[in-house]
């Protein structure tokens, strides 16, 4: 007999993963219009992966720490190695956002200190990972999605488990914390498609307590 019969290998995949469904949309124009001034001083560029490889999806950061990779490695990084410089704060719109989702899923006083911003364009993909280079896994990282939609891919604890595609729309956000903060997770080859605001991209951030 099977005592957990009643629970669904769905509710068990989705264990700690909060899906807000079109959370972000009433903040589109701030958001928007905060990302164009951070990628004016921290624009996108395709980062080297330690193998050799460059990534398909185009990514910048704001915040006190930003996610880099080059030959030597995956590390979060006070500078950005394009210019030197800090990366640009983490604007208001994006922090009142990330908390309000954080505290939705139960997490009353998440404090991000990096926001990855990733773009991509048609054919992007993401390979499945893990995001192991923060310190607390205790923490959950908010995902805001924006523009054309996506299939993500959401696994298990190992790279071989099954995976289950959850499409990802504009405007929606999820908070991944506890059982679910450590799965293998990917993104399949955007497909060409226009969205109203964004054109034919998807613009995906990524709030995290890093340091
Ligand atoms: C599940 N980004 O930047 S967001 C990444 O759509 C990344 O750009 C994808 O994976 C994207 O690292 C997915 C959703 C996401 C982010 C982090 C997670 C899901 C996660 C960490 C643990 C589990
Ligand atoms: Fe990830």
């Amino acid at each position: 007999m099977d005592l957990f019969s009643n629970i669904t290998p769905i509710e068990t995949a989705l264990a700690g993963v909060n899906l807000l469904k079109g959370f972000a949309l009433k903040d589109e124009a701030t958001l928007l219009a905060d990302l164009e001034s951070i990628i004016t001083q921290a624009p996108f560029r395709h980062m080297v992966v330690p193998s050799g490889f460059t990534m398909s999806v185009a990514m910048t950061n704001c915040g006190e720490l930003g996610w880099v990779t080059d030959r030597q490695g995956y590390r979060y990084a006070n500078l950005d190695p394009l210019t030197d410089m800090p990366w640009p704060p983490i604007p208001d719109s994006f922090l009142v956002l990330s908390r309000a989702a954080a505290l939705a899923a139960g997490y009353a006083d998440f404090k991000p200190d990096a926001c990855l911003i990733n773009r991509y364009q048609s054919g992007a993909r993401m390979g499945l990972h893990q995001d192991k280079n923060e310190r607390d896994f205790t923490q959950p990282i908010v995902s805001v999605s924006l523009g054309v939609p996506a299939t993500f891919q959401f696994g298990g604890l190992k790279r071989t488990d099954k995976a289950l595609n959850v499409p990802l729309y504009h405007g929606d956000v999820v908070v991944w914390g506890g059982e679910a903060r450590l799965r293998y997770h990917g993104v399949l080859p955007l497909k060409a498609n226009m969205h109203p605001a964004l054109g034919a991209v998807r613009i995906n951030l990524t709030f995290r307590k890093a340091g």
